[in-house]
C-alpha cells in the first residue's frame, strides 16, 4: 500500500506528496491546492526569513527595516505583528500586493518595497547600498529578494 503522508483538513483523506500543488484538487475540500500552501512551499522556510530579519535588525537596529516595509515597520516590526508574522507573511503571500493586503501595508509602502524588488531584478546594487545595506549583507539580501521575486512575488 502506498505511502501517503498528507493528511487533508478533517482527517478523514490522506495523499501523496506528489499530489500537492500539482494543480488537480485531492483533497475533498481542495486545500492540497491551496494557495498560501503551494506558495509557501516554494519560498525559503519561514524560521530561515525570520532569523534573516532578525540579523537585519540586530546589525541596523530595531528601526531599520522601515526602509523595507516602511513606516509600520518601527520597533522590531512590532505593529506588524513582530518578525514571525511578517516572515509568515513573505512566505505565504503570493504577490506583493497580497503581502501588503495581509500586514495592512500603506499603498505607497508596498510601492516603495516593490521599487526595491525592481531594482534588485535589474542587478541595481545601488538601491542596496542606499538603503545603507553593508557589503558583507549584499550577497544575502540579494539571495533573499531574488528568491521572491522567482517564486512571482512581484507577479
Ligand atoms: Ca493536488
Amino acid at each position: 500500500m502506498a505511502y501517503e503522508p498528507f493528511r487533508c483538513p478533517g482527517g478523514e483523506v490522506c495523499i501523496s506528496i506528489q499530489y500537492l500543488c500539482d494543480g488537480a484538487p485531492d483533497c475533498p475540500d481542495g486545500y492540497d491546492e491551496n494557495p498560501r500552501l503551494c506558495t509557501a512551499a516554494k519560498r525559503p522556510p519561514v524560521e530561515e526569513t525570520a532569523s534573516f530579519l532578525q540579523s537585519l535588525l540586530a546589525s541596523h537596529g530595531p528601526n531599520y527595516l522601515e526602509k523595507l516595509f516602511g513606516t509600520k515597520a518601527r520597533n522590531a516590526l512590532k505593529p506588524l505583528g513582530g518578525v514571525e508574522a511578517v516572515a509568515v507573511a513573505l512566505s505565504e503571500s503570493q504577490t506583493i500586493d497580497d503581502f501588503g493586503d495581509t500586514l495592512h501595508l500603506l499603498r505607497s509602502d508596498v510601492e516603495h518595497l516593490r521599487s526595491v524588488f525592481m531594482a534588485v531584478e535589474n542587478g541595481d546594487i545601488g538601491m542596496l547600498k542606499s538603503l545603507g545595506i553593508k557589503d558583507s549583507e549584499l550577497g544575502d539580501v540579494k539571495f533573499f529578494l531574488e528568491k521572491l521575486v522567482n517564486t512571482g512575488f512581484l507577479d
